[in-house]
């Protein structure tokens, strides 16, 4: 099976410096084997640096983060596409951990931030709004499309990897923040298998989010009502 990283970038230079030494090189050991990235309109010497380092990188004539997944699937020829963001959230560690699952059959496998064993990046803030809000978007997503399998724990983070063969049935067309909230939901729709694993979600090195709480959030209830609003096979 064949795994492409596929590194998602937009201004994040001086968070690659650190994370992507810790990437490791292609290989069975690796859990995957070819890296690309997808640069949403850097300025900041992002894609540079990757291609300094012999990564093939591809631009982005739209932005946002759902364009930067649907470049992935056009462009990649790849059996599955693990998706990895080296601002700082998602670790390294974790990325030999998909190709097992992959091979056991799943067509999604997530690494959970909410699981028994993971950390939230707000697990320490009394007021944990991001994560509450991911949880209440989780609950509607399993209370509306869960078929069967188990409740699935975290149905927005972007650490993530796919098969192209579920990717040919989702026809997903979101092209923002809500690509991975709009793939999970559709494969719950389809009865598909999701597997997650517990993660440790680290916090952001370096520059902003490009997600604000409000608006992201007010998308996330528009691809919701969008979902239910379908039928339950796309
Ligand atoms: N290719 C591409 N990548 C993007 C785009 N928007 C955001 N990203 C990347 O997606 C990853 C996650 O985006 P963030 O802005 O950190 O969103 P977040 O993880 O919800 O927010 P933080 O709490 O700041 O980490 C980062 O690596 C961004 O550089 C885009 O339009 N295109
Ligand atoms: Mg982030």
């Amino acid at each position: 099976m064949k795994i492409a990283l596929c590194i998602l970038v937009r201004n994040e230079r001086p968070c690659l410096e650190v994370m992507f030494p810790r990437i490791g090189e292609p290989g069975p050991e690796a859990g995957y084997d070819a890296i690309v990235a997808i640069d949403g309109g850097s300025t900041d010497g992002t894609v540079e640096y990757l291609r300094q380092r012999g990564v093939t990188v591809f631009g982005q004539s739209r932005r946002g983060r759902g364009e930067a997944f649907h470049i992935a699937f056009r462009e990649v020829e790849a059996d599955a596409y693990l998706f990895f963001s080296p601002d700082g959230n998602e670790t390294p560690d974790d990325l030999p951990r998909f190709r097992t699952l992959l091979a056991n059959g799943a067509d999604l496998v997530i690494a959970s931030r909410m699981m028994k064993g993971a950390v939230n990046e707000e697990d320490e803030n009394f007021f944990k709004f991001r994560k509450w809000a991911n949880n209440a978007f989780t609950l509607a997503a399993n209370l509306g499309f869960r078929r069967s399998g188990p409740y699935i724990t975290d149905t927005i983070n972007g650490y993530r990897a796919i098969t192209r063969q579920a990717v040919e049935v989702l026809k997903l067309d979101a092209v923002d923040y809500t690509i991975e909230y709009q793939m999970t939901i559709r494969c719950l729709k389809h009865g598909m298998r999701i597997v997650e694993f517990p993660t440790v979600e680290g916090p952001r090195i370096a520059g902003d989010t490009g997600a604000p709480a409000i608006p992201t959030g007010l998308r996330f209830l528009r691809c919701l009502g969008r979902e239910l609003a379908s039928p339950r096979r796309s």
